[in-house]
């Protein structure tokens, strides 16, 4: 893939020909019936499942930031006026700061808690340093966040989250992210910045989508790290952030699975298996107007899709395995109906053997994201996504979606899981 790309109508409009609005409306029945489709703060979403009787939830929000319309959306501001994002509108720094040290004093021993906004690596003493720390415990969702910190690398398969987090930190510093943005610009500068660095061979896929909101650029851009065979384990993830909603700055959607796969990055592109990697940042996830109608979402997975589809590369794509929203504090992952049964299996067999079923639990849910591309054309992909408790929470696609939300524990266990499934990947596939 070159750079200055203006994307071929025939690769979106693959997604738009029925391929993947099939897959998307086939999901469907498996949601709140009762319910349907749910505005939230103007952006139109399918319906979630029961499961956890969210059909309630997902209205949460309030309609009182919503912005709709052209030329509504608010100006952007300078990229240091986003620094106060970086913590909850609703929860002063300072008196967030003293509650923390009141946790700390609470949980001597149990927590370890920095006055930074980086937590560095944990000395829990534990002797099972992959079983979960006791930190998160008790925690119900919207309740006051007791800080987690990273586990050590050599306790997560090498993956540094105190790094991990400072990128997500980074991405979130760099305001909101929607398409074509002032602050995607500066994230792309970031994410390819961070990737030379670390040695990767990078596709720039430069696009343009057609969107409710007219033509738009966008820009996936693609690490690879060369395998000895012809196969591809492909990692996504998305960095764009929501349009519609101010001061939307997305730290736990998309920013901490971003900032984890800069991070794996570093590891995965100096190794050299029987598969290659390639890890996607995918441009366009978001709606702009109705996630539900005309295809108004994951532009960006679309056009990898259609681009692999047309070079042959898709057919050498062994497993998809997209991370979105993987950074919350009591992370909860659902298996995927939709998904390839053997797929889950991986992943989750690989989350117990590490010691973190409590987090990979065995429930099942079905959400549309950017693997659907990939499941319409016939390729194994799974989502490891935890959508739903931060919809109870009230936080999703909302100002609060902000580094306070963002656990790097959590971020560095998901990692640890998808570096030792890429692992089982290769062995299975060599
Ligand atoms: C995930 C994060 N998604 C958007 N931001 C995808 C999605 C959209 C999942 C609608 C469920 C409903
Ligand atoms: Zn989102």
């Amino acid at each position: 893939m070159g750079r200055g790309y203006m994307a071929p109508l025939t690769s979106l409009s693959f997604g738009s020909s029925g391929i993947v609005g099939r897959s998307l409306r086939r999901a469907q029945p498996q949601m709140c019936r009762t319910e349907g489709a749910r505005e939230v703060l103007g952006i139109v979403y399918p319906p979630l499942p029961r499961w956890a009787n969210l059909c309630r939830a997902y209205g949460a929000g309030g309609a009182g930031s919503i912005r709709k319309g052209a030329g509504e959306t608010p100006a952007l501001p300078k990229p240091g006026d986003w620094a106060g994002f970086q913590q909850s509108q609703t929860a002063p720094r300072l008196w967030s700061k003293i509650w923390l040290a009141s946790a700390v004093v609470a949980l001597s021993g149990v927590v370890a808690c920095g006055a930074s906004n980086a937590p560095s690596s944990e000395s829990s003493g534990s002797s099972n340093p992959s079983a979960p720390a006791a930190s998160s415990a008790g925690q119900s969702a919207g309740a006051p966040k007791l800080a987690e910190v990273a586990p050590p690398a050599d306790h997560t398969g090498g993956f540094d989250g105190a790094k991990a987090y400072e990128h997500v930190a980074k991405l979130v510093s760099f305001g909101p992210r929607p398409p074509a943005s002032d602050g995607i610009h500066r994230s792309q500068e970031y994410i390819i910045a961070q990737l030379k660095a670390d040695g990767c061979e990078l596709d720039q896929d430069d696009f343009h989508a057609s969107t409710p909101k007219g033509d738009i650029a966008m820009k996936n851009i693609i690490a690879k790290a060369p395998g000895t065979g012809q196969g591809i384990i492909l990692l996504l993830t998305h960095y764009d952030t929501l349009s519609s909603v101010a001061n939307f700055v997305g730290a736990e959607d998309s920013a901490s699975s971003t900032g984890m796969m800069i991070e794996m990055a570093r590891q995965l592109c100096a190794k050299k298996g029987p598969n290659s990697v390639w890890m996607a940042f995918l441009d366009g996830e978001e709606a702009f107007v109705n996630w539900d109608q005309d295809d108004d979402h994951t532009y960006g997975s679309r056009e990898l899709a259609a681009r692999m589809a047309v070079s042959g590369e898709l057919k050498r794509v062994k497993a998809v395995i997209l991370a979105d929203m993987i950074g919350q504090y009591n992370l909860k992952i659902l298996r995927q109906s939709d998904s390839p049964k053997w797929l889950n299996d991986l992943v989750w067999k690989t989350a117990g053997r590490l010691g973190y079923q409590d987090i990979f639990v065995s429930d099942s849910t079905q959400t549309s994201d950017d693997h659907d591309p990939f499941l319409a054309r016939g390729v194994p992909a799974l989502d490891i996504i935890d959508l739903n408790d931060y919809i109870t929470a009230g936080y999703w696609h909302t100002p609060q979606d902000t580094m306070d939300k963002v656990s790097p524990r959590s971020v560095a266990i998901v990692a640890y899981v998808i570096l030792e499934s890429v692992d089982e990947l290769q062995k299975k596939f060599h």
